[in-house]
């Protein structure tokens, strides 16, 4: 069989699964929020990650039906890790601009909401540049209709597109994550450190919480509390992880 097909059985079998990737605040020290990321545990060639068959379910269309399981399933795992009794945390989940033009989006979410008794307001979309600039009548109608559920807006990838300033100030856009190809650099290239303190530096301007995303070493950290990150997130943190060893890293730190 096909990729295509198969990856449509795999939503009905329950082949896919979320990991999470801890997002740390720079200030308290503490793990915030989460970044849910689709997996496929595909029957014969092992673990997928999503550039394996995001793509695809792009161009299929199977990425609307693949988005709400994606929803569903993570906002499960905030219900499950309350009960665990640990605090809350902010979910954030990636949406690509089909999922975003889907006319059932609001009314889909809405109900997911509801039916695991979870706030609006703890749940975060990232968007990409190149999405969220491409026809911004449109995309402000959906972010402020999702925006009345409270959920939130993060620009992802920032820098790696092209943004306007315009829209960067005009969108109901709560976050900025600095693309990873930026922090990676920091080491060994002062371009990539003014790169990045200047988006630092413009999202304390544009009064948006800012994330660095692909923090590997102490010193990526170090530079970035320097500069004012609010949020890092990348493996020097953790790795994204499965549910369960994601409960244990939140209790036990490691
Ligand atoms: O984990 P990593 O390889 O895990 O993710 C690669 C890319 O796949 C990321 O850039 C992310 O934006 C995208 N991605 C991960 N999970 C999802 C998802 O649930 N939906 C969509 N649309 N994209 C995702
Ligand atoms: O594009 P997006 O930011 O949504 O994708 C997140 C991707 O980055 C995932 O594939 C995730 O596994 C990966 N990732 C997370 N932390 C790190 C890191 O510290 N270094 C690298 N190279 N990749 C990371
Ligand atoms: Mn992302
Ligand atoms: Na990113």
């Amino acid at each position: 069989a096909d990729l295509e097909s198969e990856l449509r059985r795999a939503l009905r079998r329950d082949e896919l699964d979320l990991h999470y990737q801890p997002r740390l605040c720079l200030k308290t020290g503490n793990i915030l929020g989460l970044e849910a990321l689709v997996r496929w545990r595909h029957p014969e060639r092992g673990l997928l990650t999503p550039n394996e068959f995001v793509p695809l379910a792009e161009e299929s269309g199977l990425i609307v039906p693949l988005g709400y399981w994606v929803i569903s399933r993570a906002l499960r795992d905030m219900q499950w890790l309350r009960g665990r009794g640990l605090p809350p945390l902010h979910m954030a989940v990636n949406l690509s601009f089909r999922q975003f033009q889907d006319s059932q989006l609001l009314s889909t979410l809405n109900r997911l909401i509801q039916e695991r008794g979870v706030d609006g307001r703890w749940l975060e979309f990232e968007l990409t540049e190149t999405a969220v600039m491409r026809r911004s009548d449109q995309v402000r109608k959906t972010m402020d209709a999702l925006g009345q559920l409270g959920v939130r807006f993060s620009l992802d990838d920032f820098g790696t597109g092209f943004s306007s300033f315009v829209h960067l100030n005009s969108l109901p856009i709560a976050l900025l994550k600095i693309d990873r190809s930026f922090v990676g650099g920091m080491h060994d290239r002062p371009e990539n450190r003014q790169l990045v303190k200047a988006m630092i530096d413009l999202a304390h301007n544009l009064n948006l919480e800012v994330v660095a995303e692909g923090v590997e070493t102490a010193e990526h950290l170090a530079l970035l509390r320097l500069y004012g990150c609010h949020q890092a997130q990348g493996y020097w943190i953790s790795r994204p992880l499965p549910l369960a060893e994601l409960a244990r890293f939140l209790v036990f730190g490691s």
